[in-house]
């Protein structure tokens, strides 16, 4: 297919309410749209990159200039047959796994929305709904964390994810595994310790939680490796694994015993279809994180989420839990057992809402050959 044009729109989207974790605390979420024009159809992919580096290195304002200055002359007035060719084309960037992944995406709808198929069956995923749960921010106070859980409970959430950092960890869990010991709970803290101050974290080990989430820096599958040993609980690497070979050494190094999965980090579906198959080979199990992302990115990680080896529940919560107003028509919604519906349209399934867009638009650049 001929990619006639590639627009980029940078938003800022008010939260439903404050997101707060070791990193950095957040009222609004920005990210860029990437809306690629190809022989009268229009591909939408979501790149995940926030304003801050807080995360990742890239920014909304890094993967602008990736995009505008490195990818799109890869691609424009060019014929791109697949995510494996576009791939292919911006091999030689290096990094910026967060700006590729926002083309691929797009990539990914618009083959859909030519051949009629959903991303779930091109992606090859079985299963029509997904077990989902809620990551939680921190709170002013042990209590408050309680209390906001105890909401999301009562919303149907089954799963919770809680988020530390040092000094709000063990008093923080202990207070909502009391409050609800059959929880499906986890912890998540975002390279927040050193494997000196994560032995802090030895009280987590007899809360029955479902993993421990990149405690340690992003560049040392090592130390977690030391870590782990030392727990009885899994560890689970979201930062560090940024690549299929990455997924590889923490496998072999034993450095986790779980592995969250996000397309933009790992710079492409493509690639977060290749963690999956190798994770899945080996025994390990995957799932699906979340950057808080609106409809069209939500859309992706529901339609990922559905291949067989996500046997736990994604950081994929309703629309409702993030914001008020998406760039999507469509919102989705919580069943009651603790799952999302995946998308059945072509492609991610999903419209945007040209109102939204320009509501939450800062900055849009078209870009031709
Ligand atoms: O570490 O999983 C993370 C949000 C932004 C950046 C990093 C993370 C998160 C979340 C939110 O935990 C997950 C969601 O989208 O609900
Ligand atoms: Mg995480």
């Amino acid at each position: 297919m001929r990619i006639d044009s590639i627009t980029l729109t940078h938003l800022r989207m008010p939260l439903v309410s404050a997101f707060e974790t070791s990193f950095g605390r957040i009222t609004h979420r920005e990210c860029l749209l990437i809306t690629l024009r190809s022989e009268g159809l229009a591909g939408y992919g979501e790149c995940v990159a926030d304003r801050d580096p807080g995360y990742s290195y890239e920014t909304t304002g890094t993967a602008w200039h990736i995009l505008k200055e490195f990818i799109a002359p890869r691609l424009l007035g060019q014929e791109v047959r697949d995510a494996f060719d576009f791939q292919k084309r911006v091999s030689d960037i290096r990094g910026h796994h967060l700006a590729r992944a926002g083309v691929e995406m797009a990539i990914w709808d618009l083959i859909g929305k030519r051949t009629g198929k959903s991303l779930r069956q091109l992606l090859g995923g079985t299963r029509s709904r997904v077990e989902v749960g809620v990551s939680v921010g921190l709170q002013a106070s042990p209590e408050q964390l309680v209390q906001r859980v105890a909401e999301y409970v009562a919303q149907g959430y089954r799963r919770v994810k809680i988020k530390i950092k040092p000094g709000r960890d063990v008093a923080d869990a202990t207070a909502v595994r009391r409050a609800f010991p059959n929880l499906l709970l986890q912890v998540d803290a975002n390279s927040a310790y050193t494997l000196q101050s994560s032995l802090a974290l030895k009280p987590l080990d007899d809360l029955g939680l479902l993993l421990i989430e990149q405690p340690l820096h992003e560049d040392d599958l090592w130390d977690h490796r030391k870590l782990q040993a030392m727990f009885k609980t899994a560890l689970c690497l979201d930062e560090s694994i940024v690549s299929p070979r990455h997924a590889r050494y923490a496998i072999e190094m034993e450095a986790c015993r779980i592995i969250n999965i996000k397309p933009g980090r790992l710079g492409g579906l493509s690639q977060a279809v290749a963690v999956h198959d190798l994770c899945r080979s080996h025994g390990m199990p995957v799932w699906c994180g979340g950057m808080l992302e609106t409809g069209v990115g939500r859309a992706a990680n529901l339609a990922l989420a559905s291949l067989p080896g996500f046997v736990l529940p994604g950081d994929i919560s309703a629309s409702d839990r993030y914001y008020l107003r998406d760039i999507t028509f469509e919102r989705f919604k919580l069943n009651p057992d603790s799952t999302i519906d995946v998308p059945e349209g072509p492609g991610l399934g999903v419209t945007v809402d040209p109102d939204a867009l320009a509501a939450f638009t800062l900055a849009e650049m078209i870009l031709r050959e």
